[in-house]
């Protein structure tokens, strides 16, 4: 078969903890080109390494890197089991890093190996939150001075401690560092009796213009959830996100049933088995799966240019346990496929920007990939090795009575 000579002498894996755990693969080329990829999947870095390291690493020593798809195929059809967040945060890696190498052999940024762009820039949105109204108008007050034009609104609600989105330091960080996961608690009668008011107030604080983002976090039945998206139908949400556990198809085609609010779901899903129902039916208006826990950016790409045939827009998963990379990935594909959506980020704080160097920008509300070649990231990992891995896990959450919800 014809190759082009170049073939992947080496795969490191790297666990390092720089504010959180991230999970980052490095190829090495016999040419000396390096490519990177994150596959951070949160509370369980550990599989995801010895995924990598262990069972993918070593059938792809010598492999001609150039063949991604191939080397795709080789790797979920060759894995039988195939699919789930683990295995699908491992392809994923591989997939991105050598994405890397092609867009650097080639010497340009990957958007443009991608099809270039399609916009000057991505819309994105950040979070902001509070313990109670006043807070949250805080949160978005700041959120709109940083040139925000969409923001996730997330609440406390009385009655209740700890509130999935709300924290009392000024980044949302879900994982803690502790030998178990945190419990938090949970009423949804409380919830539902007290989210529309919140909403109302923000809109009257800061008008109409806003896009105004809320995540349910998978905690709804479909009664409650089609109840609850009818009644903020007056606040034109530019999305309820995960208002009902993403599996439950038939729940989502009930809520579609009974409301026009803006629907976006699929941070959990990982390949197009997940989506494929949604998309046909165009049950949502936003896909969000990442390139991280998708796969990769060449199934990724696949799922959003199929979601684009049902008017569905792209809306990767941005949260801080996407690593730089992850990231990266998700700004080059967003900037050139044709069905962009928006962007979630929740920026990178100071000990992650030194193990991970980007050359991403944001400016007046937009994101771009900058025009590095390749993703554009780098990854010292002398520093990284100063951050080693530190247990931590994602909370569970119960119900008053004791009974377990989804988190
Ligand atoms: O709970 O990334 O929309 N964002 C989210 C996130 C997820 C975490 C899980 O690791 O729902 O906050
Ligand atoms: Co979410």
């Amino acid at each position: 078969m014809h190759s082009l000579g170049d073939s992947i002498v080496r795969l490191e894996t790297f666990l390092h903890s720089p504010g959180r755990n991230y999970v980052t693969l490095k190829i090495s080329t016999e040419d000396g080109l390096i490519g990177l990829g994150d596959a951070t999947l949160n509370g369980r870095e550990q599989a995801v390494f010895s995924y990598l390291q262990d069972h993918l690493a070593p059938t792809l020593i010598g492999r001609d890197p150039q063949r991604i798809e191939d080397i795709w195929q080789y790797m979920y059809l060759g894995g039988y089991w195939r699919t789930g967040g683990v295995g699908m945060a491992a392809i994923a890696a591989v997939d991105m890093a050598l994405w890397d190498i092609k867009a650097k052999r080639a010497g340009m940024p990957l958007y443009q190996l991608l099809g270039g762009a399609s916009r000057v820039g991505l819309l994105s949105y950040c979070h902001a939150f509070g313990s109670d109204t006043s807070e949250l108008i805080n949160s978005v007050s700041r959120a709109i001075d940083l040139g925000f034009k969409a923001v996730r609104v997330q609440t406390g609600i009385p009655g209740l401690t700890d509130v999935y989105g709300v924290t009392k330091s000024n980044e949302y960080e879900p994982a803690r560092r502790t030998a178990r996961p945190v419990e938090e608690s949970w009423d949804t009668p409380s919830y539902l009796r007290h989210l529309p008011g919140t909403l109302e107030s923000v809109r009257q604080a800061f008008g109409d213009e806003l896009h105004l983002i809320h995540d349910v976090h998978h905690r709804l039945n479909p009664t409650e959830a089609a109840q609850l998206a009818k009644e903020l139908e007056r606040y034109h949400l530019f999305w309820l996100e995960d208002a009902l556990p993403s599996t439950q198809v038939e729940g989502l085609r009930f809520v579609r049933q009974h409301s026009t609010t803006p629907l976006a779901l699929g941070e959990l899903f990982t390949e197009h088995a997940d989506a494929h129902t949604v998309m046909v039916e165009r049950l949502i208006d936003y896909l969000r799966v990442s390139v991280t826990h998708g796969g990769g950016i060449t199934p990724v790409k696949r799922m959003l240019d199929f979601a684009g045939a049902f008017s569905i827009k792209s809306a990767c998963h941005g949260p801080s346990d996407i690593s730089p990379i992850g990231f990266s990935a998700a700004l080059h594909l967003g900037l050139s496929i044709p069905n962009f959506g928006i962007q979630e980020f929740m920026g990178f704080d100071k000990a992650t920007l030194e193990v991970f160097q980007t050359s991403f920008s944001y400016s007046d509300g937009l994101l771009h990939p900058g025009e590095e070649i390749g993703l554009g990231v780098g990854y010292d990992e002398v520093a990284g090795k100063g951050f080693p891995y530190q247990p931590a896990y994602l909370p569970v959450n119960r119900l008053q009575d004791g009974t377990m919800h989804h988190w």
